[in-house]
């Protein structure tokens, strides 16, 4: 196809299309990525595999070149933006699964940290899965976290650091949730790229999570678990 050329997104197969939406944002094409996500639902693909299979392999794409020095800070919001642009089409769906009440969220960016794609991810796999969010949003000090706790009371306190300079940050607030005899009250789940098993461990979080899939898994196993023992004892 000449450089030119046009490509009409809805005359492409569904694998060439998805390919087509990982190029556009990469390219930071809000407008194409929206009209991108429509189609594929108009062809009957669930939103998940939408959300992963064109928008975070698309991103993943990004994260790899941006490391590498390729892409830079601008090009990286423009990609992040139409990512966003994605999502906000497939979180009411993602959202209206009709699932049953599983329990409560609050979640957040920690202090330093503006990075919230997974994080919004989370979120809306969550509430999809039947869970009420509380979305402290970004850059969050652990008063923030506190005053949340107290005001909503959730069963399951969720942080996200996606720098390895923001990360110990979790730790001031388990280590504020320990001090004040809180700290058994929350399942408090952690997650973001740089993290993995051991430092959630290290940092006496109850779980690291990878994906938003396995947050969900995870919080419903606890779940799980808590109401085990609240009918054992
Ligand atoms: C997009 C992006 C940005 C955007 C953020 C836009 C936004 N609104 O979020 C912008 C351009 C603003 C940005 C800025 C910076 N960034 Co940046 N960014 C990224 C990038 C490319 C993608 C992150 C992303 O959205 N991924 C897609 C989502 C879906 O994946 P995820 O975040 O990992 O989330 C999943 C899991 O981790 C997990 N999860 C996430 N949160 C949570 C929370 C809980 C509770 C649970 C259970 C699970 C969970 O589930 C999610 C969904 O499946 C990453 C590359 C990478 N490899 O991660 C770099 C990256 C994180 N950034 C990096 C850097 C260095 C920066 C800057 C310092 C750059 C600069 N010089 O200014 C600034 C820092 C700003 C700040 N103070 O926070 C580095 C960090 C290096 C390090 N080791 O610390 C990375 C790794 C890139 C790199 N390799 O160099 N960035």
């Amino acid at each position: 196809m000449a450089e030119d050329e046009e490509i009409i997104l809805a005359d492409l197969p569904d694998d060439e299309l998805v390919l087509q939406m990982q190029d556009d944002l990469y390219d930071g094409m809000k407008e194409e990525i929206e009209e991108g996500v429509n189609i594929l639902l108009e062809r009957g693909w669930q939103p998940y595999d939408i959300l992963t299979k064109a928008l975070v392999a698309g991103m993943t794409v990004v994260g790899h070149d941006f490391r590498d020095g390729i892409l830079f800070v601008p090009e990286v919001l423009l990609a992040a933006n139409a990512m966003k642009g994605g999502m906000f089409i497939l979180k009411p769906l993602l959202i209206e699964t009709g699932a049953p009440r599983m329990g409560k969220m609050v979640i957040g960016t920690v202090k330093g940290d503006i990075h919230d794609i997974g994080k919004n991810l989370v979120a809306m796999m969550m509430e999809g899965a039947g869970f009420e969010v509380i979305d402290l949003g970004i850059n969050n000090a652990v008063e923030k976290y506190m005053a949340a706790l107290e005001s909503e009371k959730p069963d399951i306190l969720g942080m996200s650091a996606l720098l390895t300079t923001t990360m110990p940050y979790m730790k001031v607030v388990i280590d504020t949730l320990v001090a004040e005899g809180k700290r058994d009250d929350y399942i408090v789940l952690v997650g973001g790229a740089p993290l993995n098993e051991e430092f959630g461990k290290a940092i006496g979080a109850d779980a690291y999570c990878r994906d938003a899939a396995v947050t969900v898994e995870t919080a419903k196993a606890f779940i799980a678990r808590k109401h085990n023992q609240m009918t054992a004892g």
